[in-house]
């Protein structure tokens, strides 16, 4: 047996999780999970302008009046490309927006590779709320809340003293020769290996991790593709002793389920989509909550109680990439035009109990 592969360690992810700020949670606990958000001046090359008006409305009229606090995880302001006073000029309503998330119980944000240099930053207005890690204790179990640049091998990514010459490079270098795309490369490979290293970090440490910043969801570590073959053989195994009535109801959702695989097999060759599926048993045991630059929507993480979330929120027609796994339904948010879909959900204590058995 080559034990060796499963007692690598993670110095950089165990200093993470033993500094980590602790929050407990119980019952009645509310707490929404953002991330990459990367703010910019609002200018053409603001990333984040796009999604502007739902990311407000979703915030001011949905989560607010429902009492979640609000985690924001990572690379909320571009610094690689926009100066903090840009940022904090052009976005200052969203800012208030944030601050108002500390009467529902806190606000809480991490640093991500993006705005790593924050951390020099005295009057920033987000300033107490920083910390490097968050970790929520759900009795006895831990779910550790960080960017996830730290599993990078690369040291600009790691150390915010190396990020600082990296934005050094990029706006003063590499910008006016033209390298392009600096920032962006994340390859899916790249992406595959800083999910994979989290992976059996958090296995070993019989913890869940919750991350951003490879912009890809995942919910109980499987991508939308690997969850809707999941989905498929689990049905499948139903099947046999599901009476006649079920049965039709089966065929029917797995005939659309093989629609939505192939459809996102087609369109993963375009955009680097691939299959995040580590072992043949997979352990639940790393969420991302995406991101909220998405052409169409925005993905995120809710915790309410026992129960942990994938959502979709979008604008107008539901696009085909976020048809909901469960077969839940979008519901509109007042007349605002913005829906909310639960992608998909689960217990917590069901997370943690496969992740004592099967780590
Ligand atoms: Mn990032």
């Amino acid at each position: 047996m080559r034990l060796h592969h499963h007692n690598k360690k993670h110095p950089c992810l165990e200093r993470l999780l033993k500094t980590a700020t602790p929050i407990t949670l119980d019952s009645t606990s509310k707490v929404l999970i953002l991330s990459d958000l990367h703010l910019g001046n609002g200018g053409r090359r603001d990333e984040f302008r796009r999604n502007a008006g739902l990311v407000k409305t979703m915030l001011g009229s949905y989560y607010l009046p429902e009492k979640y606090s609000l985690v924001l995880n990572g690379d909320i302001e571009e610094l690689f490309k926009f100066s903090l006073e840009s940022i904090v000029a052009e976005w200052s309503q969203l800012y208030d927006l944030f601050l108002q998330f500390e009467l529902n119980g806190f606000l809480l944000k991490t640093y991500g590779n993006h705005d790593a240099s924050l951390i020099e930053e005295k009057e920033y207005r987000l300033a107490s709320s920083m910390v490097n890690a968050l970790k929520f204790q759900y009795g006895s179990d831990t779910l550790l809340l960080f960017h996830g640049h730290q599993a990078s091998e690369l040291l600009w990514e790691t150390y915010p003293m190396v990020s600082r010459s990296v934005i050094f490079f990029i706006r003063y270098i590499a910008k006016p020769v033209g390298i392009r795309n600096f920032t962006k490369a994340y390859n899916s490979t790249r992406k595959v290996a800083i999910e994979k290293s989290i992976y059996e970090f958090s296995n070993q440490a019989k913890i869940v991790s919750i991350i951003g910043h490879t912009h890809r969801p995942l919910f109980e570590s499987l991508s939308k593709v690997d969850f809707l073959n999941f989905r498929i053989e689990e049905l499948c195994r139903a099947y046999p002793s599901a009476d006649s009535e079920q049965r039709t109801d089966i065929e029917q959702i797995i005939a659309s389920l093989k629609t939505e695989l192939e459809a996102s097999y087609k369109q993963g060759k375009k955009i680097g989509l691939r299959s995040g599926r580590y072992k043949n048993i997979t352990i639940p045991s790393i969420f991302n909550s995406g991101c909220t630059i998405g052409k169409r929507g925005i993905t995120a993480l809710e915790i309410e109680g026992n129960k942990i979330r994938l959502v979709y929120w979008y604008i107008g027609k539901q696009s085909r990439k976020f048809i909901s796994v469960r077969s839940n339904q979008p519901t509109e948010l007042g007349s605002t035009g913005f829906s909310r879909v639960v992608l998909n959900e689960d217990s917590l204590d069901y997370v943690f109990s496969r992740i004592r058995l099967l780590a």
